[in-house]
């Protein structure tokens, strides 16, 4: 019976070690930039410096869990193999130690206090917006986004997931729109957030962002892309039939393109005021042509 335990034992400790090792490891070729890869293990690799302390904040935890799994495993085969009923028939009557009570009330409070000075300050860093480059205010509507630029002319346009069977080589399915948000690549954006009939939520893993798109409310959060590409997220709070369908896609591009951008958008959506049924919209103008 004892041999069968500790056979099960080590097992169970290879098992968790390859997974951890897994997990833990450099993942960016298993992880792909701005949208999941098959067979993923851990994160999106981080485009923005939020992202890297989140990846760096969720490896440390990592460990710390893993020192503690492994600590309570031991304890446990030790408990197991060394006090039974056979290998140990009459049982010391010891109770209290001061020093192994000391102990375990001292340490878990470190290891608390060693995981909270990072995640607070990672939170302050989050909800602290610096000094804008770019204003994007993302308003989540059943079920697609809006996107307007404020201190670019004031346009805005829906942005709508394009169908699977009308996407083009390269774009990934769900998460490819029509209209995609653009920033410069090395500014700071600040995204406004809000939503025009329930509850969304706007989120980009890459960037490390995720907030709630409240209607009445206006919620902010920010990024600074670091490399210019495509970034995708989704809708991050149940919304309804298609909250499966509205996703984001972001992309990052040189300060002139995004000029450039700009000027092109300017004239491409004066003509086009935003709707609040814009799928209906889509329709009309597919059946009008
Ligand atoms: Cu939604």
């Amino acid at each position: 019976m004892t041999g069968v335990l500790r056979v099960l034992c080590v097992a169970l400790a290879a098992v968790t070690m390859i997974g951890i090792g897994g997990l833990a490891g450099p993942d960016a070729a298993l992880a792909g930039l701005g949208q999941p890869s098959p067979w993923q293990l851990g994160m999106q690799e981080a485009a923005a410096p939020v992202m890297k302390d989140v990846v760096w904040f969720h490896d440390l935890l990592l460990w710390i869990i893993t020192a503690i799994v492994a600590l309570v495993l031991v304890l446990l085969v030790v408990v197991t193999l060394r006090f039974n009923a056979k290998a140990n028939p009459t049982p010391s009557r010891t109770t209290h130690n001061t020093l192994i009570e000391v102990l375990w009330t001292v340490v878990p409070v470190i290891i608390l206090v060693v995981i909270a000075v990072p995640s607070f300050r990672i939170m302050f860093v989050q909800l602290n917006t610096p000094q804008a480059d770019v204003t994007v205010k993302a308003t989540g509507k059943q079920w697609f986004w809006s996107y307007a630029y404020p201190d670019q002319g004031k346009f805005e346009f829906d942005s709508l997931m394009v169908p699977e069977g009308e996407l083009k080589p390269g774009q990934p399915r769900l998460l490819a729109v029509d209209n995609e948000m653009v920033v410069p690549v090395g500014k700071v954006v600040r995204v406004q957030v809000t939503g025009a009939d329930v509850i969304h939520a706007f989120a980009v893993p890459s960037f490390g962002i995720k907030i709630d798109a409240v209607p009445g409310r206006l919620n902010e959060t920010w990024f600074k892309a670091e490399r210019e590409g495509v970034y995708y997220g989704q809708c991050s709070e149940l919304c309804g039939k298609d909250h499966a369908f509205m996703p984001i896609a972001v992309r990052v591009v040189s300060e002139q393109a995004f000029t450039a951008w700009v000027e092109d958008a300017k004239k491409k959506y004066a003509a086009v005021p935003p709707s609040a049924d814009a799928p209906q919209l889509a329709v009309a103008q597919a059946v009008a042509d």
